[in-house]
């Protein structure tokens, strides 16, 4: 009360301040004058592309309300925020999402709909905000969600790249073609450009040791010369649902410090000035199109550490403004490294406490490991990374010393624990000895961290016991924790299929605000399963989502599907380890199978459709094989009359969220078949299973938690273990067994697709080579019990009634999946940040 007005007439400024429209007339007002204004359009001339950016716009406005409400509490109550570093968020859609959260899809509906719009219409035209390749970015787009559901103060920070994951194209052969996404064309209303938030950012120049008084070099040093880029904040809302708590993510773009540089200028060298100009703009350019394959060269570490420094200078400028010391900098910032791409903030934040702060080594690094959490996504080595030293020490040469320095700090304490075992030296290094050296990212992570999370039970104890086993024994197992993945039920459920939102609302006789808010509510559906009127309701609603994706695929590339077959469901990135590659080996199995059997045979037979999506890494020449073979294999049983109303296969290009959307609530049956111990989680496995589709696949990841929920008795289970893969891949390379001899059914349908039977006989040899000889990922150990998992799924699916019931149980268990829990256990045993009520 006592505060002071900042400036003007109070009630001048108050009796004018916009609330949230909640009403008809008030979103019509708004909708209409946005039009007139914000666009400058007419009623006349509207199109669907117009009334879409005209409902975002008013949406914005009432987003904004709650935004600043939520920023300003947060500044008043200083409470410990957590900070998620992602280079990748994968957000999809943002307009339904926003009114549902909001509570204002109804109203909103009418008031299009009084002016001549149909509201499902005006969402289809939106562009998806693909800044992410798969599960990584679309769990950091989750746990936003449920962060400002839960109330948390959580703040994302990213990369504005102008062109997300690329889009993709299949040629008439079957190859993967990749064409830029231009994601901003049509303007995005969904972003504030804060050109008064900005930041400078050093590359290269020289790093100069700090001498003490008797000459010798100390822990400081200064920093100089080389180039500077401008980091310029773009703000994007993320409102919570059922709350007015609305947080932020903060992405940057990188823009030349100066338009151009005057010296070239003036030497009549006016491209030369205008390229410096383009190589800062360049950073935040592109989204590198690598999940856990490989990864990019300078550029990439450019990003990593243009990103990482303005984020730290951002929040050290916030921390700065509460008044603590900077000894309580843990006390009141966590961050959350979303894998090793945010590494460098670790030497970053060293060099600001050593250089610009001027603390001591000691109390320096005590800060740094207090604050930071590393959370990995992957054991597969080719995805761990590294950095050539030689780069680091030309693009961060004060980074590079604080890593030498880091290391030599860490290995003499390695070596007090473990006296004169040099291997032991020489694994725990973060240089990596070779030519060239590089610097192990993961390591760096792991010991300049608090806590180190794996993604899902088996993950997180094969990251203790395979690529951190020496860091477990040597910090002790207490910092080396779990944290299984989740998924936004909001988005997952209510969003893409509010027929089964409503029904489950209907049946619990609560408003859906209360179970998508407490997903573990959804077991109070178990009784209903036997229940043969709602196992009616619930079966149809599953129809009229197979109906809308057929309805969509007739409709974006012109074909006719039928819609009274199993629906099976392979979406994911393509890769070796998630094995595609055995799924459509299964399905020339099942093909040849068919063609042998009689009439009579055949008419026993449940009609099935295969749908595959995915993207490859451009660079992945495998995967790019295995979309073609899909292709092909599509052209050719599609064609047969023989066999078409009871096998066809699809795939479907350019996957993106908004497709999953509407592919996961069709699904029968969806697979998740890695081979065992290769998959960290896997997330849209809870997806389907939230749907009330089942599941196939293997015994990795998440699928063994949800096996777990559900019981085994609801999920297909096949393939060989995880301890049971190093002995096997032992024996693939040194008593290998021919295909032939080991798996007849397999080296049959290789033979198959070698004699030509889908075209293109010789194309394939280098991906089918990769099964004859050295098969890494396992598939001719797996298929047999594969076939014999997917002849299980048919035989299930014979008996409709009980089908209909695994699928209520499936979805009734699926509680736990909830991203809110996830993102609870963060704030809990992690980060130690509490809910802010927003009033
Ligand atoms: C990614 O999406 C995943 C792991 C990565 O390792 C990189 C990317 Cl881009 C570096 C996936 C995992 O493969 C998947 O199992 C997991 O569910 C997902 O991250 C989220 O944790």
């Amino acid at each position: 009360g006592k505060e002071k007005w900042p400036r003007g007439d109070e009630k001048a400024w108050k009796d004018n301040m916009r609330d949230v429209d909640k009403d008809v007339p008030a979103i019509t007002k708004s909708f209409v004058s946005h039009v007139q204004t914000s666009l400058a359009r007419q009623p006349y001339n509207l199109d669907t592309l117009g009334a879409y950016q005209a409902a975002a716009l008013s949406v914005r406005d009432n987003l904004l309300v709650n935004w600043n409400e939520t920023a300003l509490q947060y500044t008043r109550r200083a409470p410990k925020r957590a900070y998620y570093l992602s280079l990748e968020f994968l957000m999809g859609r943002t307009l339904d999402n926003a009114l549902l959260n909001l509570d204002l899809k109804q109203p909103y509906a009418q008031a299009t709909q009084k002016l001549g719009f149909n509201i499902e219409d005006i969402l289809e035209k939106e562009r998806d905000a693909a800044l992410g390749n798969g599960g990584l970015g679309r769990l950091a787009a989750c746990y936003l969600d449920s962060s400002a559901s839960q109330e948390l103060p959580v703040w994302g920070y990213g990369l504005r790249y102008k062109y997300g994951i690329f889009q993709q194209l299949i040629s008439p052969e079957g190859n993967q073609l990749e064409a830029p996404d231009p994601w901003l064309d049509n303007q995005n209303p969904w972003e504030l450009p804060r050109l008064d938030v900005a930041y400078e950012v050093r590359f290269y120049g020289n790093a100069e040791r700090v001498r003490d008084e008797n000459g010798n070099t100390t822990d400081r040093a200064q920093w100089t010369g080389g180039q500077e880029v401008l980091a310029v904040a773009y703000d994007v809302m993320i409102p919570g649902s059922y709350t007015r708590t609305t947080n932020n993510l903060r992405l940057w773009e990188s823009k030349p410090k100066r338009g151009f540089d005057l010296n070239s200028f003036n030497a009549g060298n006016y491209e030369g000035a205008v390229e410096s100009s383009n190589s800062a703009a360049a950073i935040t350019s592109v989204l590198y199109p690598n999940d856990s394959t490989g990864f990019g060269k300078e550029l990439r570490l450019k990003q990593q550490y243009f990103w990482t420094a303005a984020s730290l200078a951002d929040i050290l400028r916030r921390f700065k403004n509460i008044g603590k010391p900077i000894q309580e900098f843990p006390d009141y910032v966590a961050v959350q490294l979303n894998d090793t791409h945010p590494t460098l903030a670790i030497p970053e934040l060293m060099r600001i406490l050593l250089d610009d702060e001027e603390l001591p080594w000691d109390a320096a690094w005590q800060i740094v490991t207090n604050t930071f959490f590393y959370t990995n996504h992957t054991v597969l080595p080719e995805a761990l990374e590294k950095w050539p030293v030689p780069l680091m020490e030309h693009l961060l040469p004060r980074h590079m010393q604080i890593i030498y320095d880091i290391n030599l700090f860490f290995l003499q304490s390695v070596e007090k624990k473990f006296p004169g075992d040099r291997d032991r030296l020489g694994r725990m290094s973060l240089i990596e000895e070779g030519f060239p050296k590089q610097v192990r990212m993961a390591f760096l992570a792991c010991i300049g961290s608090r806590k180190v999370n794996g993604v899902a039970e088996l993950h997180s104890e094969l990251v203790k016991t395979t690529i951190l086993k020496d860091f477990v024994e040597f910090e002790g197992v207490s910092k080396f924790g779990n944290v299984t993945n989740g998924i936004t039920p909001r988005r997952w459920l209510d969003q893409c299929n509010p027929e089964l939102s409503a029904l489950i609302s209907s049946t619990l006789k609560v408003d859906k605000s209360v179970w998508l808010k407490d997903l573990y509510q959804l077991e109070k559906l178990l009784p209903y399963a036997e229940d043969a009127a709602f196992r009616e309701k619930w079966a149809a609603i599953k129809q009229r989502n197979k109906e809308r994706l057929a309805h969509h695929v007739e409709t974006t590339l012109g074909l006719t599907i039928n819609t009274h077959a199993m629906f099976d469901v392979q979406i994911k990135r393509l890769h070796e380890y998630k094995r595609q590659t055995l799924n459509i080996l299964g399905v020339i199995h099942r093909y040849l199978t068919l063609k042998n059997m009689s009439k009579e045979e055949r008419e026993k037979v449940n009609p099935r459709v295969v749908f595959f999506a995915g993207k490859a890494a451009p660079a992945y020449y495998i995967a790019k094989l295995t979309i073609r073979l899909i292709v092909n294999v599509a052209r050719i049983i599609n064609a047969d009359a023989d066999t078409k109303d009871l096998l066809s296969l699809y795939f479907l290009p350019d996957y993106s969220v908004s497709l999953a959307e509407v592919l996961i609530p069709a699904s029968d049956i969806s697979q998740h078949i890695s081979t065992a111990g290769t998959e960290a989680s896997g997330t849209s496995n809870m997806k389907f299973c939230l749907n009330g589709g089942l599941l196939l696949g293997t015994v990795d990841g998440a699928n063994i938690e949800i096996a777990e929920e559900v019981g085994e008795s609801n999920v297909f289970f096949f393939g060989h273990l995880t301890p049971a893969v190093e002995d096997l891949r032992y024996q693939h390379t040194y008593h290998p067994v021919p295909i032939e001899e080991k798996c007849p059914a397999l080296a049959h349908v290789l033979n198959q697709v070698s004699a030509g039977l889908f075209g293109d006989a010789e194309v394939y040899e280098p991906l089918l080579n990769t099964i004859r000889q050295g098969d890494h990922y396992l598939l001719s150990d797996d298929f047999d019990s594969y076939i014999a998992a997917l002849a299980m799924v048919d035989e299930a699916y014979l008996d409709r009634t009980e089908w209909v019931k695994k699928s209520i149980r499936t979805s009734a268990k699926m509680g736990k999946f909830s991203s809110d829990r996830a993102i609870n256990e963060y704030a809990e045993s992690y980060w130690n940040i509490e809910a802010q009520h927003i009033s």
